[in-house]
């Protein structure tokens, strides 16, 4: 029997696909997997104990090493504050490092103070807004202290109902409150944007959707940019051209891999609907990639392996986007041929990349199966076993 991978490399090499090119590609992804995707959640109706969550964020960064060292591409791992605070940012800095990662983004937290039940950056109070702004600066130092180099703000505010507050008056006071943040941002980090269309605000969300944070990040400055997130869209809205449209304008600031069936789910990614993941690679194969952050809400799957499966589905994706034929979707495209430039993209999403990103994860030090190994390593039954007391929910 022919090894698969020798027998895709034939295949690939036949079609004219750059096989260097696109191991060389894949190679270089880096995901940024999430603290807070390694603890407890849960939905509104119950949150689900696993044995061996991580009690701390020493060991969520050992979590996230866990996932690195099985996948070869999750080399950062994002924040969450004041979920992951601690005393000594140098001292948590040098413990990512140690288990070679480095920081990724820096997320602030502005819906669960009590204060911020009517709003945090928009609220009709001063003193509310500055507290959320004072939470944002503060947020800034530590992702100096840690090296990291964005903030991305996911903004809850909004209200429930018609007349409950001015949309207007919000805007301006969102405007204001974000131009204090983007003041003090250091040189070498950025604001991300992130917007979602509802939840926990069920009337008008104050950043519901990519125009909203779009202009407010033309207004803030150059550093500010838009972070999307796949869960945060009404249904059947074609992310891919969001995408296309952010990336065009210089201000796709980066990404919220999860994926949804009806609303923000934050379901493995790539396991509802892959085509769309491809497609958006697909904006994304041919220059430099933004920040590719996961962010998923594991309530029933096991935490670990839910997230190698994201980082392996993500890997394929984006193995497939880079075999795309650009010439000859050009040609096809110029030729006014309909359905030959729809068939160039589903010739490189149909390829089975399995045995070459197994290949590259090799390559990387990796494994070629990271979840068979994950299973046969009996990392989560040692956790299970080592984090048998109590811990804190992280999103309730
Ligand atoms: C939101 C949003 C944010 C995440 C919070 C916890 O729906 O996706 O990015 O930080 O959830
Ligand atoms: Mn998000
Ligand atoms: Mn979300």
């Amino acid at each position: 029997m022919s090894d698969p991978y020798d027998a895709l490399a034939a295949q690939l090499t036949d079609r004219g696909v750059d096989l260097e090119a696109v191991e060389s590609g894949l190679s270089q992804l880096v995901v940024e997997t999430p603290s807070w995707g390694y603890g407890d959640s849960g939905t509104r109706f119950a949150t689900f104990e696993q044995p061996g969550r991580p009690r701390d964020v020493s060991e969520r960064i050992d979590d996230a090493a866990e996932v690195h060292k099985l996948t070869g591409t999750a080399g950062a791992v994002a924040f969450h504050f004041p979920w992951d605070a601690v005393e000594d940012y140098a001292e948590l800095r040098g413990r990512v490092e140690a288990r070679g990662l480095r920081v990724g983004a820096v997320n602030p937290n502005l819906f669960q103070d009590p204060d911020y039940k009517l709003g945090s950056l928009t609220h009709p109070q001063a003193a509310v807004r500055e507290k959320a702004v004072g939470h944002m600066l503060e947020c800034l130092q530590i992702a100096t202290e840690l090296g990291s180099s964005a903030q991305s703000l996911w903004l809850a505010d909004g209200t429930n109902y018609p007349g409950q507050d001015d949309m207007r008056a919000r805007r301006g006071r969102l405007l204001e409150s974000l131009r204090a943040v983007y003041a003090q941002l250091p040189e070498d980090q950025e604001l991300l944007v992130e917007y979602k269309l509802f939840e926990p605000a069920f009337y008008a969300t104050d950043l519901a959707d990519w125009g909203s944070a779009l202009l407010t990040c033309s207004k803030l400055g150059e550093r500010a940019r838009v972070l999307v997130d796949l869960g945060h869209h009404a249904q059947g809205v074609n992310v891919e051209q969001i995408v296309a449209l952010l990336a065009d304008e210089g201000r796709l600031g980066g990404f919220h891999f999860n994926n949804r069936k009806y609303a923000d789910d934050d379901l493995v990614v790539g396991s509802v609907n892959p085509f769309e993941l491809f497609l958006i690679f697909c904006e994304l194969a041919g220059g430099p990639l933004p920040r590719l952050t996961i962010d998923q809400s594991h309530n029933v799957e096991a935490k670990v392996e839910a997230m190698v499966l994201s980082v392996v589905n993500l890997q394929e994706a984006y193995a497939k986007a880079l075999m795309v034929d650009t010439p000859a979707l050009l040609d096809a495209q110029l030729a006014g041929d309909v359905l030959r430039g729809h068939e160039v993209l589903l010739d490189a999403y149909r390829t089975d990349v399995r045995p070459l990103c197994a290949r590259v994860r090799s390559r990387l030090g990796a494994e070629e199966d990271p979840i068979a190994a994950l299973r046969e390593s009996g990392y989560a039954d040692r956790v299970a076993a080592e984090r048998a007391t109590e811990t804190t929910g992280l999103r309730g």
